[in-house]
């Protein structure tokens, strides 16, 4: 008997775990009935986006499309057949919600400007992260962040754009790996979804996400850079080596390497590198608006920290839509370590 009410004790505190999107979006803090709306169509679009992405990739090799298009996008770097039809179609899915009135994304130079008949946000994405894994089958990401704006006040979309990115209202992202899973925070409590291929849906896992006890062992960096990397950055990977417990993690996609070091606890790290024979990213490689913007919201939900070395990433103001910022976001415990140990201010 004992054994019975436990059993069912447990499967009723998971069911209680598991929070529907819809729900989530109910109870987030500091929002209007009509902002919920909008923020539910929106992550509704986000969802249908990723639902048609998945699939797509999922035959993107029969397809012969996990290579690249032959063009090079606004961030000079080479554009892959998926990073313009990931573009295609959460820009379509967006603009249709009717709740977006500016869309910013790392594949469109200016911003795109949509009709919104009632309640809107301005969102950043970076549609499909990551994209160079996908010739070998890696795993990718699409980033997301919700900013509260005015729409469209003036003749410079981007200028209007700007002035928004001090509110961020919710983040989310979406991980194309063994599963596919929708990742959404508000501004402080991190809640996690899983596709179900069958149904079509995404069904809501235990949560709320944290980062663990202790912040974790795990270190993300690609060290490939390291004599291109400032001194205190050098000095923090040296004094990695005599510590007695860590471990190096890179896939080499943003949303991947966070994700992991979410569920496991550690630190991901994008500094800024000297440039070396023309490449190089001397102010980091990562966007500030739609990759270290939405990730540091998301950190700071389930407890943990974001960087750019000098100051948090969330006071960081934007003067560029396609601005690069050096990254260093992860648990608490880790990056306050990476201030003390490369001898940069403290996080927080
Ligand atoms: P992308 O948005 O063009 O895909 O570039 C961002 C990606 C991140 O996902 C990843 O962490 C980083 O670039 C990897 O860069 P590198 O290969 O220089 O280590
Ligand atoms: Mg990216």
């Amino acid at each position: 008997m004992v054994r019975k009410e436990t059993a069912e004790g447990t499967k009723v505190h998971e069911r209680e775990n598991r929070l529907a999107l819809g729900d989530f979006v109910e109870r987030a803090p500091d929002l209007s009935k009509e902002e919920r709306m909008a923020i539910l169509e929106i992550l509704g679009a986000v969802s249908e986006g990723a639902r048609d992405l998945a699939r797509r990739l999922s035959l993107g090799p029969l397809h012969g499309l996990t290579g690249s298009s032959g063009q090079v996008n606004v961030q000079g770097e080479e554009v892959q057949a998926f990073d313009e039809i990931a573009q295609e179609i959460f820009s379509g899915l967006l603009g249709a919600s009717g709740r977006v009135s500016l869309l910013v994304s790392e594949e469109r130079e200016h911003p795109e400007v949509f009709p919104c008949l009632s309640e809107s946000f301005h969102v950043a994405m970076d549609p499909l992260d990551g994209s160079s894994n996908l010739s070998v089958s890696g795993p990718v990401g699409s980033i997301f962040a919700l900013y509260r704006g005015a729409g469209l006040r003036g003749e410079d979309p981007a200028r209007d754009f700007l002035e928004s990115t001090r509110e961020v209202v919710c983040a989310a992202y979406v991980l194309y790996s063994v599963s596919t899973l929708l990742v959404v925070a508000f501004r402080d409590e991190v809640r996690m979804y899983a596709l179900d291929p069958s149904s079509g849906h995404f069904l809501p896992l235990p949560g709320p996400v944290r980062f663990p006890d202790g912040g974790g062992q795990i270190v993300s960096i690609n060290t490939g850079n390291y004599t291109r990397w400032e001194p205190g950055v050098r000095q923090y990977v040296d004094a990695l080596h005599g510590r007695p417990a860590w471990s190096a993690r890179y896939v080499g996609a943003l949303v991947m390497d966070f994700h992991r070091n979410l569920l496991k606890g550690g630190i991901y790290l994008y500094p800024g590198d000297l440039p070396k024979g023309g490449a190089g990213h001397p102010e980091g490689k990562l966007r500030l608006l739609f990759e270290a913007i939405p990730m540091a919201f998301i950190a700071r939900a389930a407890g943990g920290l974001a960087t750019n070395g000098h100051r948090p990433i969330l006071e960081i103001p934007a003067s560029h839509i396609h601005q690069r910022v050096a990254l260093v976001v992860g648990s608490r415990e880790r990056v306050t370590e990476y201030s003390h140990l490369s001898g940069s201010p403290d996080p927080v």
